[in-house]
């Protein structure tokens, strides 16, 4: 087992800091990648949450899909439900310890409780559903158009609607969110885009371009970017994709800051002043020498007056 190599990837994005400006005319950063954890190659990702140190995420596909929670470190998986064969899940979001997991075109959002992933309560929607979170008072919730809608825990009603703007052009394909402080991030489907949106003008703030995360080898066989979760600890991110063999934890926005390095060590100096009877500290190994010198003036002195004498 390799430990994750924190050097490299820092300095990769490093280098990659900042993308030729965007369609839309504002400055893509690429996410700073801090380490890497190994993610289940199977997991066609719709919903990441994180929780407690735990990764929740709803997977996809008619037939195949998931609610599971799995270790960070490992990915190792440790407990899995298997959604009605004809459900396609989707966003998953996490209101106190229950999750609220959508489908795609099945018009049902499922209620469980987190630690059993025992089903509490269905709701219905119109509409596609795509991703989810929860900022502590409404799910947001993205349908692929450029709308997010606001909805109450207690009887999924929408409460209200927000249209999301990017570089004044409205943004659609929203997948993917994370609610964090007044901001919804949200990736951007069938791109390596991730766009952090005020939650209450819609205007999207900040851009992060992905597209260096996986290796050209890693990304055979993978399906697009999906998936974020916000690490409260840190400030940091998780974000993967699917399929994606790997779940990176990166940091958008302000890069951490640079290694301070301590300056060299300057050789000492005599004090102005210093007496030649105070031999302590740093001043002694100038004291010292002068000493022996002045002894050796006043030998040679005397044995002068002792020749002319
Ligand atoms: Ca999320």
């Amino acid at each position: 087992m390799s430990r994750p190599s924190t050097l490299i990837p820092i300095l990769a994005a490093a280098f990659a800091a900042t993308f030729p400006l965007s369609a839309r005319g504002q400055s893509a950063t690429a996410p700073v990648v801090i380490r890497s954890f190994p993610h289940d190659r199977t997991a066609f990702t719709e919903g990441l949450v994180l929780f407690e140190g735990k990764l929740f995420e709803s997977t996809g596909l008619e037939g195949r899909s998931t609610l599971q929670r799995s270790e960070i470190a490992t990915g190792k998986l440790e407990k899995k439900i298997d959604l009605d064969p004809a459900f396609f899940g989707e966003g998953l979001a996490r209101v106190d310890r229950r999750l609220y997991q959508l489908t795609w075109k099945n018009g049902t959002a499922i209620e469980y409780d987190l630690d059993t992933f025992v089903e509490r309560r269905r709701f219905t929607y119109a509409g596609e559903g795509w991703g989810l979170c929860y900022d502590g008072q409404s799910l947001v919730m993205s349908n692929g158009t450029d709308r997010l809608s606001f909805r109450d825990p207690e009887t999924f009603g929408e409460i209200r609607s927000l249209k999301v703007v990017s570089g004044g052009q409205p943004l659609f394909n929203i997948n993917e969110l994370e609610c964090v402080k007044g901001q919804i991030y949200a990736n951007v489907w069938q791109t390596d885009r991730i766009v952090a949106i005020d939650s209450k003008t819609g205007k999207v703030l900040s851009e992060f371009n992905a597209a260096g995360l996986l290796s050209a080898a890693e990304r055979q066989g993978v399906d697009v970017l999906n998936g974020i979760a916000y690490i409260p600890e840190s400030g940091n991110f998780y974000i993967t994709g699917k399929y994606w063999p790997k779940l990176f934890e990166v940091t958008l926005g302000a890069p951490p800051k640079p290694t301070v390095v301590a300056p060299p060590k300057v050789a000492p100096q005599i004090k102005p002043g210093c007496s030649l009877g105070h031999v302590g500290g740093s001043e002694g190994y100038f004291a010292f020498p002068a000493l022996l010198a002045l002894a050796g003036f006043r030998r040679l002195a005397a044995r002068a007056r002792a020749l002319t004498g």
